[in-house]
């Protein structure tokens, strides 16, 4: 047996501990993240939210979740054709091109997921949930639900007083509603997927009457922005985990509309209303969600660099949502460092 290692093999075998180790880091210290920009518009009526994933992405997103030990993959941008003849269908507009942007969404979520990574969808506006929900539930099953957002998107086509798909998208995957969602085209692929007590609302302040009723009727948890007054938001959260997991842990479904947070830090959004959720108590959401070790995909909406005012709002905004993803792969406030960090040595 040689009991020799020559200092050549010695520093082989140093470097392949060094590897592993690394390998190591990224496997189980970060996370593996892929990303889906969605350029989509067409669920409400205001221009410039196509561009939140470019925007998104030019403040550095992919950069930074790496620097904090993440494996990121960028699936880059969906093509979406043009639909001629998209009529509206009684209130409802461009229910044509929303259901071919979701399908194509879907499928291409559905792959991410395959491919094993934790899903990140950057949006374009919230109608995009459909797809993003229904590709991760094809995916892995039976999901969790947490939204947050300073409206509860679950009009039904027939319910909905501006026609906007994006007010609509949890009323078309929720299997509650399915006989109150008429036949619409190009939406035929779609199944409903979320069971109303899998969902949690957080952030709520501007709800329609029909939508009121709807979440009195099914009974869906919501912490809307009077119980994150009453509670503060830890207590929000630890009640979202209690409620979520009293029984199976499910995969996290993220639902995060930039609108949630007050319109004093991100202003650069469609429907901004105020009195919304500090930077603070966004942040801490991620963090905890981020903590429950289930987050499988997470959606970034409705950031429109055309209804900032200023450069400044613009900036506030898309930092905010880049601050808000990191939250959820595992930044902390506290500061991180690497598992296998060692201190220098003089
Ligand atoms: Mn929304």
């Amino acid at each position: 047996v040689c009991v020799c290692v020559s200092m050549r093999s010695a520093r082989t075998l140093r470097q392949l501990a060094r590897s592993l180790h690394h390998h190591h880091r990224h496997h189980h210290q970060g996370r593996s993240v892929g990303i889906i920009g969605a350029p989509f518009c067409k669920g409400q009526p205001r221009g410039g939210v196509e561009r939140g994933p470019d925007v998104i992405r030019a403040a550095g997103l992919l950069h930074k979740l790496q620097e904090q030990g993440c494996a990121v993959k960028d699936y880059g941008n969906l093509v979406f054709e043009e639909v001629v003849d998209d009529e509206p269908i009684g209130r409802v507009k461009h229910v044509r091109a929303v259901g071919s942007a979701n399908q194509r969404l879907s499928e291409a979520v559905h792959a991410v997921k395959r491919d094993g990574h934790t899903s990140v969808m950057l949006g374009g506006d919230h109608s995009l949930a459909i797809g993003s929900i229904h590709g991760h539930s094809a995916a892995v099953g039976e999901l969790s639900v947490i939204w947050v957002d300073a409206h509860a998107d679950i009009n039904t086509p027939l319910t909905s007083p501006t026609g906007n798909i994006h007010g609509q998208s949890m009323s078309y995957v929720l299997r509650e509603l399915q006989s109150k969602i008429p036949v619409l085209p190009n939406f035929s692929w779609i199944r409903p997927c979320v069971s109303a007590k899998d969902l949690v609302y957080i952030g709520l302040r501007d709800v329609d009457p029909e939508e009121h009723y709807i979440l009195k009727l099914l009974g869906v948890k919501v912490f809307s922005m009077s119980e994150v007054d009453q509670l503060g938001i830890a207590r929000v959260m630890e009640e979202t985990c209690d409620y979520l997991f009293s029984k199976v842990k499910k995969p996290i479904h993220l639902s995060y509309d930039i609108d949630a947070i007050d319109p004093s830090v991100t202003p650069a959004t469609g429907t901004p209303v105020v009195g919304g959720l500090t930077y603070r108590e966004g942040v801490y959401i991620t963090e905890q969600v981020c903590q429950t070790g289930l987050l499988s995909a997470v959606d970034m909406v409705e950031v429109n660099p055309l209804r900032g005012q200023t450069e400044e709002e613009v900036q506030s905004t898309v930092s905010t949502a880049v601050d808000l993803l990191c939250g959820c792969f595992g930044r902390l406030r506290e500061g991180n460092h690497p598992s296998d960090y060692r201190l220098p040595e003089p």
